[in-house]
């Protein structure tokens, strides 16, 4: 007798999920499946997961599949699971691809290829849908987007998009995803879009997927003009729809903690926000090649102008920016300085300058300061006039941190989030407003041109 084992969430049964039980119950002649609790599932970074470990397991029993449920409780579990039902076989889907070798040494280790297609009939109640995201570009962001995904139970990666056959397949081919070169058909099989195209295409592609009726995540800086976000916002509203900014910073646990701190009065009133973030960048990359779209501000401006917009407001009375041009004119470093009624702001970034990132919170009672990589928050300290009384905070950032954007993103077409206040409509205008000053300071044409 051939015994097999499985494990997933099964969360919001659906047919990936079917498909994968069929076939490893297929591979033998008694199957075993673990079901994970929600502790496992905390701690391993898996977010929103909505059904009770109860209704998975009757899920996972209502399809016939299973000869024995057991449910996983902790890391290292497989291993000794192996051993202990005498398992022939540890099969789970394409997506872990290389994950599980290392029992490979005990069982025999089978992969079974991901459903691709997830399509909405099949699903199993209406109020259970499943977000099924296209991605629109192919570079490196795109890939870091589909591991993430997988951690928020509610979202399928369905496919990507990209005019270029070549690229698309090539990555639909890498992430066992579908590959769309036509805009038209990749729209009618998804129900919303994660764009992560270069920047200046954004605009387009956001007022494309929202007159096809898509919810749009869009990768940061969203637009490049007050009156592009504007617009978009305007027909995201009149549609219904949800539109949201991604700048991962802003949807992270421990920066959300940060700002609550910050607000809450224990440092006094806020007088002054510092953030710096530099990434040495490699020369011949687009960051720091294209003429008019590249550069430190264009690239990081966002997650250094973040902070300061969340603490001071968007009332400021006057910016000035200076730059530090490399041989191509480009800005290699960046300061931006923001004059409120009571406060200043700094905000610093590079690409080909390198500085200590930090976020540093001044108020009349004390401070908070955060070490880099700040933009992914999972420490900062409060301290104040006496030295010795310093307040220590931490939180969990899991993965690259997309995930979180990705459940407040889902959360909101779902409506069931109030997360909209992490990156409010009002701080991506003002975003795009700073970006194009900028790019006007910098003589470069938001449109397309150098002036
Ligand atoms: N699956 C699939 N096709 C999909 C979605 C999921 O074949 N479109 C498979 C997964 O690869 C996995 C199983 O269905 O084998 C359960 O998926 P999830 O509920 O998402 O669980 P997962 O997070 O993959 O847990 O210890 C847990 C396991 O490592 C897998």
């Amino acid at each position: 007798m051939t015994r097999v084992i499985t494990y997933g969430t099964f969360d919001l049964f659906h047919e990936g999920h079917y498909r994968l039980l069929k076939r490893a119950k297929e591979l033998g002649d008694y199957l075993i499946v673990g079901v994970t609790t929600e502790a496992y599932d905390q701690a391993r970074g898996k977010l929103n997961v909505v059904d009770s470990l109860m209704t998975r397991i009757e899920n996972v029993r209502k399809s016939g599949f299973a000869d024995e449920i057991i449910i996983e409780e902790s890391v290292g579990q497989k291993f000794n699971d192996v051993k202990k039902f005498h398992i022939d076989i540890f099969t789970v889907g394409s997506d872990w691809t290389g994950c599980f070798d290392y029992l490979n040494d005990y069982c025999k280790v089978v992969y079974l290829e991901r459903t691709k297609n997830i399509s909405s009939t099949m699903l199993r109640e209406k109020n259970s849908h499943i977000q099924r995201i296209g991605i629109i570009g192919t570079g490196r962001i795109a890939q870091r987007f589909i591991p993430e995904a997988k951690l928020v139970s509610g979202v399928t990666t369905q496919g990507v998009y990209n005019p270029r056959e070549e690229s698309a397949k090539r990555f639909a081919h890498k992430w066992e995803i579908n590959g769309y070169t036509d805009l038209e058909e990749f729209y009618r099989a998804i129900d919303s879009v994660y764009i992560a195209s270069p920047h200046e295409t954004h605009y387009n592609y956001i007022k494309s997927a929202l007159e096809h009726g898509k919810h749009v995540l869009c990768e940061k800086p969203m637009v490049l003009q007050k009156a592009q976000a504007e617009e978009l916002f305007g027909y995201a509203k009149e549609r219904g729809l949800i539109l949201f900014e991604g700048i991962k910073t802003a949807y992270c646990p421990g920066f959300n903690r940060l700002l609550g701190v910050a607000c809450s009065g224990t440092i006094g009133s806020i007088r002054n926000v510092e953030a710096c973030f530099t990434k040495l960048e490699k020369p011949d990359r687009r960051e720091l090649t294209d003429r008019i779209y590249g550069g430190s501000f264009t690239e990081l401006g966002s997650y250094v102008i973040l902070p300061i917009l969340k603490l001071l407001g968007d009332d400021f009375e006057n910016i000035h920016f200076e730059s530090i041009k490399g041989d191509n004119e480009l800005d290699i470093f960046t300061k931006v300085s923001f004059k409120y009624p009571t406060g200043i702001g700094t905000a610093t970034c590079g690409l080909g300058v390198k500085s200590e990132g930090r976020l540093l919170i001044a108020g009349t009672k004390g401070y908070i300061v955060a070490d880099a990589p700040w933009w992914k928050t999972s420490y900062f300290e409060v301290h104040y006039e006496n030295p010795d009384e310093v307040e220590k905070y931490s939180e969990r950032f899991l993965g690259d941190g997309l995930r979180y954007e990705i459940s407040d993103f889902l959360t909101m077409i779902n409506g069931v989030g109030k997360n909209g206040f992490k990156m409010t409509r009002g701080e991506s205008v003002t975003l795009a407003g700073i970006m194009e000053e900028f790019m006007s300071t910098e003589g470069r044409d938001p449109y397309g041109g150098l002036i």
